[in-house]
């Protein structure tokens, strides 16, 4: 039997725990203080070296003076204050440019239900860098903007009564990071995902991976594993399916994983049209767990995607995590339900979550929606390839991303970047990433945005990224009409590639300021961004067999400081087929109008 082969994380913090909604969780959303540290003088004397961890003038320690004449130079107070989640970027006018540490403070009382049981500090993301302190002791360090971490809160650490929470967060691009110095975003600092309180018992159920079996069509097999915190060996856990009629007894094994491996004739398999979620109770003589999981069959086979057994054409549209109207993150379940019912507006039946983990308020929706999803980590264009170091990053960002939705249905596909540029190098980087992601979860398929264009012959464009040898779907990015070419050329041009693999184009698009109405050859206007798509709409009719779908670049116009365009960009990347305003541009009706026709024939 293969077992599921999805690891524990111990990399980035205390192995993450999962299913945070249905835990017993005490928000600490809502304001927190702040103080803006430039200098980090709160974390560096005045020599630079680092504080001590008894220091009182570091900024984990206390700002109340112990008397009289002990001077504080740090304090945090009422008068300075951010919401949390969010970004700091869109708060205030100082903090739209910034890039720096931000230390966050929030006082709290908590009382534990049982003396025995656990608690643990929960962050959705903080981006990029957080070190988190309590009651002046470090409970850890975390990097990555848009994965979920979390620590234990040992009884040693907590009081009952006002807990000093402290979490310095670092933004700061560097070189020998993911992302790296240079992307086409914002880089939105800040807590920008949920901070939770989670009580469990000392034996806890800690993670679970619940899928059908790949390929298995026929049989409904169902697969996974259970992880048990702090457990004896052959202790019993219990997983059923109430609506299935189905329990099933399980035992620990020496490592506290119960392997779960049984058949669900009855099942009635997770669809775009009839997106079924289940629900799984998961139960141990201390704990029991809840949640609606989706199943259904993924795979590839030859040049085709099988959802189910049977092809399906992906009427895709690429997403940030942004809310233009607003300028900012998104990050709450009003964002999700606006981002996602716009693309159902448009017709999609997947959206490509660019360039990173979003929210998992986002991935949740989609289940029950019944929408696919590509997920994607931010390994994005010159990221140091070289570095050992850096692809432990990338996989630490890799594993986060899987571990936290692996058992969301829509997810079908993991993509382990975008445009890197081809060299040797490169590709052993990027190979060793999709067989990471095929060994944390052998369920799903596999790809990444590629480039075009390395050997392009007269009207024939090929797609020959030596990278294409190992994912499971050949996706690439082109911006025929845009960056290079009239949107005419798009006429005469023709894709391919020579892996025998499905292709899927993952980005094409153009700008157009919304509410420019002008000629259509008049660059910027809403009129040559409906041309741009038209020509484009006409070439994807041409495209070969092999050709499974398109999320087009993007959405919604986002901000980004590539963008400085006085006039028609000042900050921001006009792709979106909605405005800054939240309008629908012209183009929006030329791609709605092909998927409309294509749900009628594919
Ligand atoms: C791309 C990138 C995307 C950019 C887009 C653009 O190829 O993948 O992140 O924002 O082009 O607008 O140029």
């Amino acid at each position: 039997m293969v077992v599921l082969g999805l690891m524990q994380l111990a990399a980035n913090g205390a192995d993450l725990l999962t299913n945070i909604p249905a835990r017993k969780v005490t928000s600490l959303n809502g304001k927190w203080q702040y103080i803006i540290d430039i200098y980090e003088t709160g974390f560096y004397d005045y020599r630079y070296k680092e504080r001590a961890e008894n220091d009182p003038e570091a900024y984990w320690n206390t700002d109340v003076p112990a008397h009289s004449l002990d001077r504080k130079e740090h304090g945090y107070n009422d008068t300075y204050t951010l919401n949390v989640p969010g970004d700091w970027n869109s708060q205030a006018d100082k903090f739209l440019y910034y890039e720096g540490t931000v230390w966050y403070k929030k006082s709290f009382d908590y009382q534990k239900s049982s003396k025995s049981n656990k608690l643990y500090l929960h962050f959705g993301a903080v981006s990029y860098r957080a070190d988190v302190y309590i009651n002046g002791k470090k409970l850890g360090m975390h990097k990555g903007s848009f994965s979920p971490f979390n620590f234990e809160i040992t009884d040693s650490l907590l009081k009952e009564k006002d807990n000093f929470l402290v979490v310095k967060v670092d933004n700061r691009r560097y070189a020998n990071e993911i992302p790296t110095l240079n992307t086409d975003w914002w880089n939105y600092g800040g807590i920008i995902r949920d901070v939770s309180l989670v009580e469990l018992p000392n034996t806890f159920i800690s993670n679970y991976f619940v899928q059908l079996a790949k390929p298995n069509v026929a049989t409904n097999l169902i697969r996974g594993w259970i992880d048990v915190k702090n457990a004896a060996l052959d202790d019993e856990v219990t997983i059923e399916i109430p609506e299935l009629k189905i329990t099933k007894k399980l035992r620990l094994n020496s490592e506290g994983r119960a392997i779960i491996n049984f058949n669900a004739p009855k099942l009635i398999k997770w669809s775009l049209t009839n997106p079924k979620l289940y629900q799984v109770n998961i139960t141990t003589a201390s704990d029991k767990i809840s949640e609606k999981i989706g199943f259904r069959n993924i795979e590839v086979q030859g040049e085709k995607i099988l959802l189910n057994g049977e092809s399906v054409f992906l009427r895709g549209i690429s997403v940030h995590a942004e809310i233009p109207e607003e300028g900012r993150r998104a990050h709450t379940q009003k964002d999700a339900e606006k981002l996602l019912g716009w693309a159902r507006e448009l017709g999609c039946n997947m959206v490509r979550l660019a360039h990173y983990p979003h929210d998992e308020k986002m991935t949740r929706l989609a289940d029950s929606l019944g929408l696919l999803v590509w997920s994607e980590i931010p390994v994005y264009w010159t990221i140091d390839f070289k570095s050992e170091e850096v692809l432990s990053k990338a996989k630490t960002q890799l594993d986060e991303m899987i571990d936290r939705d692996k058992n969301r249905a829509s997810i079908i596909i993991w993509s382990v970047g975008n445009e890197t540029p081809v060299s040797e190098v490169r590709t052993r980087f990027m190979k060793s990433l999709l067989d990471e992601a095929r060994k944390m979860d052998p369920t799903r398929l596999v790809s990444a945005a590629l480039e075009v264009n390395y050997h392009s012959e007269e009207n024939m464009r090929w797609i020959d990224d030596p990278l294409g040898e190992y994912v499971d779907i050949v996706s690439f990015n082109q911006y025929l009409g845009w960056y290079g070419g009239t949107p005419e050329s798009c006429r005469t041009a023709n894709w391919g590639t020579h892996y025998k693999k499905p292709l899927f184009i993952s980005e094409t698009g153009a700008e157009a300021v919304g509410g420019y109405h002008a000629k259509t050859n008049q660059l910027w206007s809403e009129e040559f961004q409906e041309w741009f798509y038209k020509e484009q709409v006409a070439m994807l009719k041409r495209m070969p067999s092999n050709f499974v779908g398109i999320s087009p670049w993007l959405l919604a116009d986002f901000r980004s400081p590539r963008r400085n365009n006085p006039v028609y960009q000042q900050g921001w990347n006009n792709k979106g087929l909605y405005d800054q305003q939240g309008r629908k541009k012209k183009a929006f009706y030329v791609l709605k109008a092909y998927y409309d026709e294509l749900s009628k024939t594919k």
